[in-house]
């Protein structure tokens, strides 16, 4: 096996890896090890099994598959349909919010509420649905129909474009990348990646851009603004990352996964006093939750529940051997899991149809029944502890402090009430631009090396960084979300985050939340009447490994931002379909991806773009 110092930056990684070694646990490092090396033809992208003439692995010997289609033709019919899985994944997750949201309406959720009344009337002000006079639950409801409408074919545009510039929506129309409805774009891709069907790279690479749309502008951000409503809109606080929140004396539960509609209901019913009461009998002093990945991101950003860890710390968390259950939901919830909490006393609960994991206990969880299934779990959690192996029990480190729970609401008033001090601020100098880094852990790269040195490297420049998925828990567990953080930045940036009391980093949610980014974005281009591509701004997924990423990529680079990527997704086999992702773009959307693994040359990178862009603002001579 590889030695642990090259597999992560983090010291409780490396003894919780250390302990999977000796108890005998295999990893997702192991198996990377086993899988090594990967197909070349799947890394570039030209292996086809889009039928059955095939599968086909075309080359410069056999440059076309047995329908006739060539390396090009391939490559974008992969990546288009790897997108496509990506905005299917986070708009399924708006859509279940949408349904919640409906299961309020009709009364048929008794443990879900309109938390935020003004921020839904405003919703539906932007949506253009009346809502001046009428009953809460009447706006609801035309909301909710609205949000099902843009997930169909009738509609010209998603509802949420009345946000983006009128520049860039006229190049969207001109390209034929307006995003009509989410499920339509979706099956669109599926229908033209079929045999026979579209067979022109750049026509497929189009389309995957307004599927790509549709989820940023689309489901995502239904998915972020529907969870604001029904939970809360998140507002600064503070908090504690990494596995040293996992405590020795209670019972630890982690929620997994990406969507707050279960896992807000297992905070609420692990404060249950019953539940309380019977923990304290079986020795426990009390019931502790902690998050994994973006459901953790969410519960820490609304309720301030710590962060256990990152992608690659889902495994190792169950290692420490004192988590009693793992609660999950869908999405980046690594299958071995299930042997992991095997090999302890550890419950792996699952709880959506559709992200089953054989041998894992099963609750089909319904808005109707929540907070008693949300009961059941807490109570399967509190008896396993009885189960614990004291001699097994190894928790490393001490929780480090972050703070977190900056909604675009928040920021704003802690602005004092308008996106104005951030621009001067931005026009003075003081924060030059900005940079987005999302997503996730790839354990092809040293863990989170990449996501913790290009934030650094890009604070010291003034350039601020705003993040959302696995990389909140990075930048937090480097020391990075706290004011004390803008020590490590340069002087204006400092300068400003330090009058603010904020850090140079900012916690801005899970990955759906990415559309917080995008909106931010389409507000200060509104305020300056620019596009969003005349922005000093960047986004970057230094680790990603996901469907997902890939869609958020490529709608930050439709919507007109400046893309960085660690490594490439499998594209290289087509050198068409390269150009255009890596310059091609350029000319179409005003931006384009960049790959690039050293993160020195990355924040180069985007500080000679921030540049220009200040420049061509008239900001810098
Ligand atoms: Fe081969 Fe063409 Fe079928 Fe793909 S669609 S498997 S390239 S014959
Ligand atoms: Ni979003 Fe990436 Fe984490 Fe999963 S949770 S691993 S897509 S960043
Ligand atoms: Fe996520």
């Amino acid at each position: 096996p590889r030695p642990i110092d090259q597999l992560t930056i983090w010291d409780d990684a490396k003894a919780m890896i250390r302990k999977a070694r000796a108890e005998g646990i295999e990893t997702v490092h192991e198996r990377l090890d086993q899988q090594t090396p990967h197909c070349k033809f799947c890394e570039l992208g030209t292996t086809c099994r889009n039928c059955t003439m095939g599968p086909c692995r075309v080359s410069e010997k056999k440059p076309r598959g047995v329908c006739g289609a060539d390396a090009d033709v391939i490559v974008a019919r992969n990546f288009g349909r790897f997108v496509t899985g990506g905005a299917a994944g986070h708009s399924d997750h708006g859509r279940d919010l949408i349904e919640v949201l409906e299961a309020i309406v009709e009364g048929e959720a008794p443990d879900y509420k309109i938390t935020e009344e003004g921020k839904l009337r405003t919703i539906a002000g932007e949506i253009g649905i009346k809502e001046a006079g009428r009953d809460i639950m009447d706006v609801a409801k035309d909301v909710m129909e609205c949000f099902f409408a843009d997930f169909g074919s009738r509609k010209k545009e998603v509802s949420f474009l009345s946000r983006v510039p009128q520049k860039r929506k006229d190049l969207w129309a001109k390209l034929g990348m307006t995003p009509r409805g989410v499920d339509r774009e979706i099956a669109e891709m599926m229908h033209r990646t079929h045999m026979g069907c579209d067979n022109d790279a750049p026509n497929t690479l189009i389309h995957a851009a307004r599927t790509a749309l549709a989820d940023g502008w689309g489901g995502s951000m239904i998915g972020t603004e529907l969870s604001d409503v029904i939970f809360g809109t998140p507002k600064p606080r503070m908090s504690t990352a990494n596995l040293g929140v996992i405590k020795e004396d209670q019972v630890n539960i982690l929620v997994h996964g990406h969507n707050p509609v279960v896992s807000e209901q297992i905070l609420a019913a692990a404060r249950d006093p019953e539940l309380l009461a019977r923990a304290k009998e079986l020795g426990a002093s009390g019931i502790n939750l902690a998050g994994l990945c973006c459901t953790g991101n969410e519960l820490l950003m609304r309720q301030g529940i710590p962060m256990a860890g990152n992608h690659l710390m889902t495994e190792l968390a169950i290692i420490t051997g004192a988590v009693e259950a793992i609660v999950v939901d869908y999405q980046c919830i690594m299958p071995s899991l299930v042997q992991v909490a095997g090999c302890y006393h550890t419950k792996f609960i699952d709880t959506a149809n559709k992200a089953r994991f054989t041998g894992a206990i099963h609750f089909d969880f319904q808005p109707r029944t929540a907070m008693q299934q949300a009961k059941e779990i807490v109570s399967i959690a509190v008896e396993a502890f009885a189960e614990r192996d004291a001699g097994r029990v190894e928790i490393p480190g001490e929780p480090i402090e972050i703070m977190t729970g900056f909604s675009n609401e928040a920021v704003i008033e802690a602005l004092g009430g308008s996106l104005d001090p951030l621009i001067q601020a931005i026009v003075a100098g003081d924060i030059k631009g900005a940079v987005g880094i999302v997503g996730c852990n790839n354990p092809k790269i040293k863990h989170d090396s990449l996501n913790v040195g290009l934030a650094k490297e890009l604070i010291k420049r003034d350039i601020l960084v705003i993040a959302t998925g696995c990389v909140t828990t990075a930048a937090g567990k480097a020391g990075l979300l706290v004011p004390g953080a803008i020590e490590m930045a340069g002087p204006g940036l400092k300068k400003v985050c330090g009058s603010l009391g904020i850090p140079p980093v900012l916690h801005y949610g899970s990955c759906v939340d990415n559309s917080r980014i995008m909106q931010l974005c389409a507000a200060l281009a509104n305020t300056l009447n620019v596009d969003i591509s005349d922005l000093p701004v960047g986004a970057s997924s230094p680790e990603w490994y996901s469907e997902k990423a890939a869609a958020i990529g490529l709608y930050a680079v439709a919507s007109g931002i400046y893309t960085h990527l660690g490594h490439p997704p499998n594209i290289l086999g087509s050198e068409t379909v390269t150009n255009l992702a890596v310059s091609g773009l350029e000319d179409l959307v005003g931006a384009t991806f960049f790959i690039e693994p050293d993160p020195v040359k990355t924040a180069d990178l985007f500080e000679e773009r921030i540049n220009a862009k200040r420049k061509g603002l008239g900001l810098d001579k």
